[in-house]
């Protein structure tokens, strides 16, 4: 299943590594046959090279649209060797067979991702390159077809024996069908966003590879990272400055804190704390670094080892303060040089920076798989105001009040369900995430509160007065009673539970104030 190359077609826009291969190639007799740049690239060095305008007896037109698209050049690529009747219609119609093709295609991604304009990225979606990758790669009992420089050695190794072998063509046959599947899936993507039509319902499925990961959530699982080719600001397009690799976790981990601060806009300090994807700390503050110290404060003994997100730019005070503890990741809009010289003894730390923060009413979809396929929805981008909360308790809530429950409400949305979250004064002071009762979410969450007052040596827990959210509504009174309790003085709940007159009628009781949101942040 040796197949020799006699003939190869070259068509590339990245000329990486293509005269190397080229002279390589040549060296071996091989002849080449490539359309316009490509085949001045190869020129220019000397190298003897067809025009394929010369083979399909057509000059390349319409601004390039136009070069391979023919049956001279697919005829070519598709024949398949062992069949009579294909090699006698290629030698009627004076079909010359190519045994290997190299195509890299228009630089679509590249194009969207520096923000070029309509037409510009429309200009940029290869047509040609994809008909011919795929057609050899169908191909693949007679025809090799390299779609990737990284493959350029490999390719040479096998013809140093005397050709390319069927395992060999099958696996770069693999390589093209994902790269054009790739690129189809990214025009697919950035087209939904041109036309404001990002639905789940039709949806192409794919990402471009932006790094192998060392492992997955365990040593023992293969993992990697891909870019969806998406222009928001976070964890996929961060300038990484320094410090370790980042792995799966700490990509996972640190997408959840950005999108949680990015939840506080950029106009006031604001800055959350994430541990294993759940907020531990989340707080404003007059100086990013007291909105860190609030934030840390919450719950200490977790912020070891954290992910830090701010929503400003990292400052020289705020970065002296996170290096006192081990933490893994810091993530920001930017940072300021004296922030970066602070760092730099903590080789360890890897800051990133974003350029600014995500919008996060933002529409966009995200996935998740189960056994056999794909779960895509609409972003979580639901935010509700001051305006459409429904006060239901005769108790009124004070304006200070208001604004610690929507600061717990926007905490809560980021909280693995079941989420409790108590604050006050623009800061958590105790979560409970992620249980299967929302009673024990309850239970925990002031657990964490009363942690926090030994931990901080305080009189009083921090959850007398506090606002406490809850991301779905109370079926029952009890999760409220257990608030109550705890000594919180405000509750900021969906509402909508065929029980909600027992539950205002609990709060009643209580003397609490209770607004509903009528809208659920379910979060799993
Ligand atoms: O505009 S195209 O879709 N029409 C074609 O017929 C065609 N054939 C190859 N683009 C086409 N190509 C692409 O041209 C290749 O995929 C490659 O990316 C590029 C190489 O052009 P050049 O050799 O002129 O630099």
């Amino acid at each position: 299943d040796i197949r020799p190359v006699t003939r190869a077609l070259l068509s590339v826009s990245d000329k990486t590594g293509l005269l190397d291969l080229g002279r390589a190639l040549a060296a071996k007799g091989v002849e080449l046959l490539s359309t316009g740049g490509t085949a001045a690239a190869l020129r220019e060095t000397g190298l003897d090279v067809r025009d394929v305008a010369e083979v399909t007896a057509f000059p390349e037109m319409m601004d390039g649209r136009v070069k391979t698209l023919h049956p001279r050049v697919h005829g070519g690529l598709l024949a398949m060797r062992s069949d009579e009747g294909h090699m006698a219609a290629a030698a009627e119609h004076g079909i010359p067979m190519i045994d290997l093709l190299v195509v890299n295609l228009y630089p679509f991604e590249e194009t969207v991702a520096r923000g070029a304009g309509y037409d510009e990225v429309i200009e940029n979606i290869d047509i040609g390159g994809p008909a011919m990758i795929r057609a050899a790669a169908k191909n693949h009992a007679d025809v090799a077809v390299v779609t990737d420089a990284a493959d350029y050695d490999a390719l040479l190794a096998e013809l140093e024996q005397g050709g390319t072998s069927l395992p060999f063509r099958k696996r770069l046959a693999q390589t093209a069908y994902a790269r054009t599947a790739q690129y189809d899936a990214a025009v697919s993507t950035w087209m939904a966003g041109a036309i404001g039509e990002e639905t789940p319902r039709r949806r192409a499925l794919a990402g471009t590879l932006a790094q192998p990961l060392r492992y997955g959530e365990n040593p023992h699982q293969e993992a990697a990272f891909y870019r969806d080719g998406s222009a928001r600001p976070g964890v996929a397009s961060a300038r990484q400055w320094q410090g370790k690799e980042l792995s799966y976790n700490n990509i996972n981990d640190t997408d959840a804190a950005f999108e949680a601060v990015a939840e506080f806009g950029g106009n006031a300090p604001a800055c959350v704390i994430v541990k294993h994807a759940n907020p531990c700390g989340v707080a404003r503050g007059a100086t990013l670094a007291e909105a860190y110290a609030r934030a840390f404060d919450c719950d200490r003994t977790s912020a070891f080892g954290g992910i830090v997100a701010l929503n400003g730019e990292l400052d020289e005070a705020t970065a002296t303060a996170i290096t006192q503890i081990f933490t893994e990741v810091v993530i920001a809009p930017s940072a300021t040089e004296g922030a970066r010289e602070v760092f730099a003894q903590k080789k360890k730390l890897r800051l990133l920076t974003t350029g600014g923060l995500p919008d996060p009413t933002a529409p966009g979809l995200t996935y998740r798989q189960v056994a056999g396929g794909f779960l895509v929805q609409g972003r979580d981008n639901g935010a509700v105001g001051f305006e459409d909360l429904k006060v239901v308790t005769k108790v009124s809530p004070s304006e200070e009040q208001m604004m610690d429950m929507l600061f717990a409400w926007r905490v809560a949305k980021h909280v693995k369900s079941n989420a409790i979250v108590y604050a006050k004064g623009q800061a958590t002071v105790g979560i409970g995430a992620g249980q299967m009762s929302r009673v024990d979410s309850s239970r925990i969450a002031a657990r964490k509160a009363a942690d926090m007052a030994e931990a901080l040596g305080l009189t009083a827990l921090p959850t007398h007065g506090a606002a406490v959210a809850s991301d779905a509504f109370f079926p029952f009174p009890d999760g409220l009673l257990a608030a109550a309790e705890a000594g919180a003085s405000c509750v900021i709940q969906p509402g909508g539970a065929m029980r909600d007159d027992e539950v205002i009628a609990a709060a009643d009781e209580a003397g609490l104030a209770m607004v509903f949101t009528g809208m659920r942040h379910f979060r799993h």
